[in-house]
């Protein structure tokens, strides 16, 4: 019943996490992210995101975009975009690319404020009801 909707525990291939709360009745939801990775320090910490999702109830495997602000790291945001499936065996996966924008002090500086990337999360558990 809750096939690709957002809502609950995912981990990516990096074992990052991120908890999504119960998704919108205009697919519209949020939640925070614990990367597993970071470059600046490893220490674990939760930043919140923002996201929409397509209609779970018209489409089984619906694209969504979401927005991470990395307000306790930096002034950095990264935006997420990406596709639901679901496999034969019923394991949903969810198949992103990433564009991280790093904050640089003037415009001369954008060359190398982007980086770029792909993630693919499992999920880890359902939302708790
Ligand atoms: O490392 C990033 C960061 C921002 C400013 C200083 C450090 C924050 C964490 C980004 C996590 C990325 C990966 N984790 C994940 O699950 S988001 C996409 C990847 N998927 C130094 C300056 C700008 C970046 C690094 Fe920084």
């Amino acid at each position: 019943p809750f096939q690709c909707d957002l809502s609950g525990l995912w981990r990516n291939e990096l074992d990052s996490l991120m908890e999504i709360d119960k998704v919108n009745d205009a697919g519209e939801f949020s939640g925070k992210y614990l990367t597993a990775v970071t470059a600046t320090s490893n220490c674990i910490r939760s930043s919140p995101l923002k996201g929409a999702q397509h209609d779970t109830t018209q489409r089984s495997q619906p694209t969504f975009g979401f927005t991470v602000n990395w307000e306790k790291f930096s002034n950095s945001t990264t935006v997420f975009v990406g596709q639901c499936f679901i496999s034969d065996k019923g394991k949903e996966t969810l198949k992103t690319m990433w564009l991280l924008r790093e904050e640089v002090g003037s415009p001369g500086d954008g060359w190398r404020a982007t980086r770029v990337g792909t993630n693919v999360f499992t999920r880890k558990r359902n939302l708790e009801p």
